[in-house]
């Protein structure tokens, strides 16, 4: 049996309860200053705070004045609002993932992500992933119980899936519905990725069809277990949850182990805080045997992943 130097890093999912409309950016941030401060104390040094986590989740609502849209997205970062964030995570050394609206200019034209950062111990962004799988519909629905305009209010991310060394990890980024698809994962696992962070705004209900409510929580964490597992990765789930402006979205922030089981788990649908002592050499020692890629994977026969979009029956 081999001798392996234990490879740990302490980390945190930041799970927020509800963002109203009406609420100001600044409140937003001392919120997640305190949920910083709380997984320092804890010992972590390395915190996942949600997806659009400095807004509420603005999608579910149809606006048609640009203008009013544009309040939701951040035009720099760090800004006047989120610097205090970035400073506290350098006086404390703790680095974090971070997910909000980004309006950025590129070649002359304006466009409009869902993104997130990681930052470091310094306060420094480190790496930016744009969310490439962007659910729901772009036309408005009057019918349905809240819109989800995703598709209607962001460009596709243009940056790929990418992993970033943090803390003697290699870590990589996903946003919210980018978990319910093994091609996320499995393209970060192929780049070695010992941790994925990804932050998520689940609502409670589906719009396109009813489904018993308590689906919504389990394929939020089958996503992120079998994900975990089948990539022999370590998971850090952040969601930001409970009744925003009345309406409902999921809790079950998690920290996923590499072998798919759920290490930490929060109870509330508020702000909270959870840690675990992540093993990194439990994933490495997974990637050297059942999840060996050079080994096991069979590429002659994953042809159509990248050459076919939509599912088509030949038979
Ligand atoms: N923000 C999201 O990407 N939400 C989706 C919903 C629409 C299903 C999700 O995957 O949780």
């Amino acid at each position: 049996m081999e001798k392996l130097l234990p490879r740990r890093l302490h980390a945190a999912v930041a799970q927020l309860g509800p963002i109203h409309r009406s609420d100001e950016r600044a409140a937003v941030v001392r919120r997640l200053m305190a949920l910083l401060r709380e997984a320092h104390t804890r010992g972590a040094r390395f915190v996942v705070f949600p997806e659009l986590a400095l807004t509420t989740f603005f999608p579910r609502w149809w606006i048609t004045d640009q203008a009013e849209i544009d309040r939701f997205f951040e035009r720099e970062m760090p800004n006047a609002a989120t610097r205090p964030l970035f400073d506290l995570a350098a006086e404390l050394g703790v680095g974090f993932y971070l997910g909000y609206a980004e309006l950025a200019a590129e070649r002359g034209a304006v466009t409009r992500y869902n993104t997130a950062i990681l930052v470091d111990g310094n306060g420094r962004i480190i790496g930016r992933y744009r969310k490439i799988h962007l659910p729901g519909h772009s036309d408005h629905l009057p019918e349905a119980p809240f819109q989800h305009l995703e598709k209607r209010y962001f460009d596709v991310g243009n940056d790929g899936f990418r992993v970033w060394r943090f803390c003697d990890a290699i870590v990589g980024m996903c946003i919210c519905n980018d978990r319910r698809w093994p091609e996320t994962w499995r393209v970060l696992g192929l780049q070695g990725a010992e941790i994925v962070a990804l932050g998520y705004n689940t609502p409670l209900e589906n719009i396109h069809h009813r489904e018993p409510e308590h689906l919504r929580m389990f394929h939020h964490l089958l996503s992120l277990q079998a994900g975990a597992y089948q990539n022999a990765t370590w998971v850090l789930a952040a969601a930001k949850c409970g009744s925003e402006d009345g309406f409902a979205m999921i809790g079950g922030s998690a920290i996923v182990a590499p072998t798919g089981e759920i290490a930490a788990r929060t109870l509330s649908e508020d702000d909270e805080v959870i840690t675990v002592e992540l093993d990194l050499e439990l994933g490495a020692y997974l990637r050297r045997t059942v999840f060996d890629f050079a080994r096991h994977r069979r590429i002659e026969h994953y042809r159509l992943i990248t050459e076919r979009t939509g599912a088509k029956a030949e038979v």
